[in-house]
């Protein structure tokens, strides 16, 4: 019998995934991905560059340090790193006009004047946290490199993105299969301003926490699909808002050119549709509006609430 109780319990130990309870437990959620870490990919553009690689471990450190509430310390950019910054961001800030849906070209206009946003500077993630915080309550934290899943889409339940600091390698400036502070800034930042926006990514980020592997493998394909590679629908045009494809000058082409399969956006099909993070995707999800969630009022009380029996029964509605 006392054997018994003890297997239960094994069990029930084996299915208990911690999460943060609190924001700054977040400084726990810190395990990196290394597939794209530049000393291990060969395929990695930074793969022969030493120069780049120890450059890039400087910048990994201020994220290693980092604890949760602590002023984001600035990065002093190197001559060449802004030179990589200046040609993404004068290329595509050029094509933004015809293909970043209208909430990324409105909030575009607000970090121009406000945070930096500029050809020759690269803006520093304090300032845009503070800017962000403002708008949409978000703010960033510094990560060096690719995180797993579960502690990325943690921290967006406490409306924390987790933001690289380090920038791409100056040989493929209009690509990068992982994450740099291009990506962000240019891609997730201009969004992460808009209120609904940032409701719909927390909404993941809750559904997330504490749920089974398999519920976030399904929760990651969505998320790939809306928030990094995902287009809308506005005024009769196609558009995109995905950060993937707004920091990608090559992908931003290619996604409304007449190459990939466009289908509508449908979250169960999207979460278990199989990705690649290689190259450009081959099949886009077009949202009629921006993102899939409720409307919402703010001035009075709600006139519709939703009730969930745990987390675990959200992630049940989002997929
Ligand atoms: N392909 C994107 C870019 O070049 O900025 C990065 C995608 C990260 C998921
Ligand atoms: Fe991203």
């Amino acid at each position: 019998l006392k054997k018994s109780a003890e297997d239960v319990k094994t069990t029930k130990e084996v299915k208990f995934h911690w999460f943060p309870r609190k924001i700054a437990e977040l400084d726990k959620c810190h395990h990196l991905v290394t597939k794209f870490d530049p000393d291990l990919d060969q395929d990695h553009p930074g793969f022969t560059d030493p120069v780049y690689r120890k450059r890039r471990k400087m910048i990994g450190d201020i994220a290693f340090k980092y604890k949760q509430g602590e002023p984001i310390p600035r990065v002093e950019y190197m001559e060449e790193e802004i030179e990589t910054w200046c040609e993404v961001y004068s290329t595509l800030r050029d094509l933004y006009t015809t293909h970043a849906c209208s909430e990324h070209l409105e909030a575009f206009h607000l970090l121009e004047k406000h945070c930096g946003y500029s050809p020759d500077n690269i803006p520093q993630l304090e300032d845009v946290s503070r800017f962000l915080k403002e708008r949409t309550g978000f703010q960033l934290r510094p990560v060096a490199g690719l995180l797993s899943a579960r502690d990325f889409l943690a921290s967006l339940a406490f409306r924390v993105f987790q933001c690289t600091q380090y920038i791409r390698h100056a040989s493929s400036p209009m690509h990068s299969p992982e994450p740099d502070c291009v990506h962000e800034l240019l891609g997730h930042v201009p969004i992460l301003a808009d209120r609904t926006f940032a409701q719909f990514s927390q909404n993941i980020g809750l559904a997330s926490l504490g749920a089974s592997d398999e519920d976030i493998e399904k929760l990651s394909t969505l998320y790939w699909f809306t928030v990094e590679f995902g287009l809308c629908k506005q005024g009769g045009a196609v558009k995109a808002y995905g950060a993937g494809l707004l920091s990608s000058y090559g992908e931003l082409v290619h996604s409304l050119s007449d190459e990939p399969e466009r289908r509508e956006f449908d979250p169960d099909t999207v979460a278990v549709q199989p990705y690649q993070d290689q190259t450009y995707q081959p099949v886009y999800f077009v949202s009629e509006n921006t993102v899939a969630v409720q409307p919402y009022q703010d001035q009075t009380y709600q006139p519709v609430y939703f009730v969930s029996e745990s987390f675990s029964d959200t992630t049940e509605k989002l997929r």
